[in-house]
């Protein structure tokens, strides 16, 4: 059945379309993507049945085999443990994969029915660097600008992001827009030369976790040099003399050698955001995922602020990791949020909601996130957990520590696919998958595609948002949950964005795909701020101590989706990527003795995981591990990765630890044959 939908893997969201035969093709129609895809989707067919959970199970005694249940006993189960906790004895932790409707349903059903802020999103390792220092730099969230914007700008700045694997569209539009000016640079900052990097026009090999302090320092070259736009800086903005104040700490010459960067890049980066016509920079979670992430952040968007990069002369373009994190923001899931681009802290937002929803007395603090919820359940004060399409054994920091906290707790898995978490669980509810169901996602530059259903669900399995009402019907809250279909869902949370900066209150699912806001979010550079300003701020650079050898870099492959419940189904787009690999500079080999291919041990003080080296140009004394590799490859990297915070955004400092290494075994033997 001939289908259009918006693909399940990167935040560029492109359309997709799936003829009568089955084959999944781009969306010549769509906007973000006009026809253009990757290879990652093209597979999708084959795995429509392979590894699905067909049947709701359960076990009360988690070493004890499953037992395949009813939906209705399911729905008993979940209503008994519920209401037999009190509501911060729950924790729920879903994802930037569910449709909208669904993170709203799941999001009302936890603050307005349940009374608790105890839920979070995978976003939490994700994007909440970055919508953190959105909102303290413009006062609120979302990309100020959007793709169209790549085709007239002529420099790109790629900071702590591998666009060419990670957001494949979004690069090849980058590069054809090359194509067509041979004015135009690309520059890429990474401790590694990744694909991007070497398809850019000047690469600078930063030491990881200094990105602040680079980028202060191109704040004070940006002010040495008289190439502050103060026009801009004082019609639009403030704070522009105390992020300066502090930025003076860091001339080229201290900044260079505390980053390990030429000066002379320190130079060249200040010159372009000086003196190009329109300089766009992309950043993603080498930025993010830091205990000084949202630091980072706010640096470089004070550098757009400094030379009025904004609409016509650039922008600073957060890119999301996953389909729906968007869609997930507009409806308010993580712990402090609610629909519309609402927050529980703010007593009108509360107000407005119950009201809406026809409830009293959601929470006015935000609950804990999920990092502090893993101690919450260690401590024995949260005893029922409810992951919904993420996969926390394999993708949360401080492994360890997580699976000990998901051995303890009561867990439900509600997962299209059996994935490393069902191991841990008690129940486990099988959960139809994109095409099996219908309803919007909202790609990285706010473009809201309507996905279409073309296959029926698989087994017995439900879409996510069906689950959530049925249960809350027979929880007593029919009133709250009348939905019959997705749609009635969309229609209400559209009401919630009435006059909000995500407003989509006049759209239907026939107008879709659609983007909200404007081309440029703050085109009349009237900003949501107190004042109306957009805002600089002191970005402190801080940075965690770690012993060991090695700083170890995680990171994305090129072919495979995060954990592999359904990439890694494919032969052909695991060719290449296992068996699971670190990427090492052959000098830093050379003095271990280590040769390509052969086995090395990771060892932190948090745990030991083994790997094959392969050589690439990765800064010395930095080693890059692709995270995700499910437990069939062997143990997960995240076994080494502390849980550490941002303190602001509490986003896990996932990019960043301390290991020795230990050769293990010698490539030829090894490995030889398999690969
Ligand atoms: N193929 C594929 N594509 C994906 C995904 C996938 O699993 N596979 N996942 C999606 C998701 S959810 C996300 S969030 C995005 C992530 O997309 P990206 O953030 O682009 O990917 P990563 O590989 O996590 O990290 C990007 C780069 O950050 C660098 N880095 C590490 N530490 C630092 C540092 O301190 N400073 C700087 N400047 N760089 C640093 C790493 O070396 C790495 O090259 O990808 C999305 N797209
Ligand atoms: N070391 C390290 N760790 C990281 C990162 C890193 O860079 N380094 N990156 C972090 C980031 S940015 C992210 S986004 C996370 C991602 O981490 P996860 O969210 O854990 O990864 P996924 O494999 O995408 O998990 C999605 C799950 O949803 C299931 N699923 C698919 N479709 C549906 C559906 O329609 N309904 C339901 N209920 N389930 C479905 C899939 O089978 C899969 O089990 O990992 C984080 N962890
Ligand atoms: S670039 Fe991202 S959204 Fe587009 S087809 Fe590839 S994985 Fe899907
Ligand atoms: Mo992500």
């Amino acid at each position: 059945m001939e289908a259009t939908f918006q693909c399940p893997y990167c935040g560029v969201g492109c359309g997709l379309y799936i003829d009568d035969s089955g084959k999944i093709k781009g969306d010549f129609e769509h906007p973000a993507s006009k026809g253009d895809l990757c290879k990652k989707p093209l597979y999708l067919p084959k795995i429509y049945e392979q590894g699905r959970i067909a049947k709701p199970l359960f076990r009360e005694d988690k070493n004890k085999p499953f037992r395949e249940i009813s939906w209705e006993e399911a729905y008993t189960i979940l209503k008994e443990r519920i209401t037999e906790l009190s509501s911060e004895e729950l924790y729920f932790y879903v994802s930037g994969q569910l449709l909208t409707e669904e993170s709203y349903v799941i999001n009302k059903f936890v603050k307005g029915f349940l009374k608790t802020n105890n839920i979070d999103a995978n976003s939490r390792l994700c994007m909440t660097s970055a919508v953190s220092a959105y909102k303290l730099a413009f006062g609120s969230d979302g990309p100020p600008c959007t793709y169209e914007d790549i085709d007239d700008a002529d420099v790109f700045l790629f900071i702590g992001s591998n666009a060419s694997i990670a957001h494949p569209v979004l690069f090849k539009r980058v590069l054809k827009r090359r194509r067509k000016t041979d004015q135009m640079v690309v520059v890429t900052i990474d401790p590694v030369e990744t694909e991007t990097a070497k398809k850019s026009d000047l690469f600078i090999q930063i030491r990881a976790g200094t990105d602040t302090v680079f980028l202060n320092s191109v704040l004070y070259v940006l002010h040495e040099e008289g190439w502050i736009d103060f026009e801009f800086v004082d019609k639009y903005t403030e704070g522009f003399e105390e992020a300066l104040e502090y930025a003076r700490k860091f001339p080229p010459e201290i900044a260079s050698s505390i980053c390990d960067v030429k000066q002379e890049d320190i130079y060249i980066v200040a010159k372009l955001f000086a003196q190009s016509r329109k300089l766009i920079s992309f950043w993603c979670q080498g930025l993010n995922q830091s205990v000084n992430g949202v630091a980072k952040n706010l640096a470089l968007i004070n550098l757009h602020l400094a030379t009025g990069r904004l609409n016509s002369k650039g922008c600073p373009f957060s890119i999301t990791g996953q389909p729906n994190a968007m869609g997930g923001r507009e409806v308010g899931y993580l712990t402090n949020g609610l629909p519309g681009y609402r927050d529980v802290r703010n007593e009108e937002d509360r107000k407005f909601m119950e009201s809406f929803w026809g409830v009293e007395g959601i929470k006015p603090q935000p609950g804990p996130t999920v990092t502090e919820a893993i101690d919450l359940i260690l401590e024995g004060r949260i005893k029922f957990l409810w992951t919904v399409c993420t996969n926390p054994a394999v993708s949360m920091p401080e492994l360890g520590k997580v699976r000990e906290a998901l051995s303890k707790v009561f867990l439900v898995v509600q997962d299209a696919y059996w994935n490393d978490t069902c191991e841990f669980a008690n129940l486990i509810l099988p959960a139809s998958q994109l095409g099996e169901k219908e309803g919007v996602m909202t790609g990285s530059d706010r473009t809201i595609t309507f996905c279409q259903k073309f296959r029926e669900p698989y087994g017995e399995s439900k879409p996510d948002w069906l689950i959530f009402t049925e249960l809350a019907r027979r929880m007593g809250a029919k009133e709250l949950f009348p939905y019959g279909s997705s749609k009635d869902i969309f229609e209400e949370f559209k009401a919630t964005t009435e006059g909000r900066l995500c407003d989509i209150s006049k759209l239907t699912y026939e107008d879709l795909p659609a983007r909200w806001g404007k081309r440029w979010l703050y085109e009349d550079l009237k900003f949501p701020t107190p004042s109306g300003r957009a805002r600089f701020n002191v970005a402190k650079f801080e940075i965690a101590q770690e012993r060991g050898t090695f700083i170890l870099l995680t990171g994305r492959l090129k072919n495979n989706w995060h954990t592999m419940t359904k990439t890694g189904k494919s032969p052909e787009l695991l060719r290449g990527e296992i068996p699971p690999y670190i990427l090492m500079n052959p000098l830093d080999a050379q003095e271990l003795g280590i040769e390509e291919w052969d086995v090395v041990r990771l060892v932190s003080k948090r745990g030991e995981v083994d790997r094959v080296v392969r050589f690439a140009n990765v800064k010395r004394g930095h080693i890059f591990a692709p995270f995700g590799y499910p437990k069939e490859f062997g143990q997960p990297v995240n076994l080494l990765l502390p849980d550490r915070t941002d303190p602001v955004s509490k986003e896990p400092d996932l990019k960043y630890a301390g290991v020795d290494l230990i050769k293990v075994a010698c490539g030829e033997k090894a490995w030889k044959g398999e690969l």
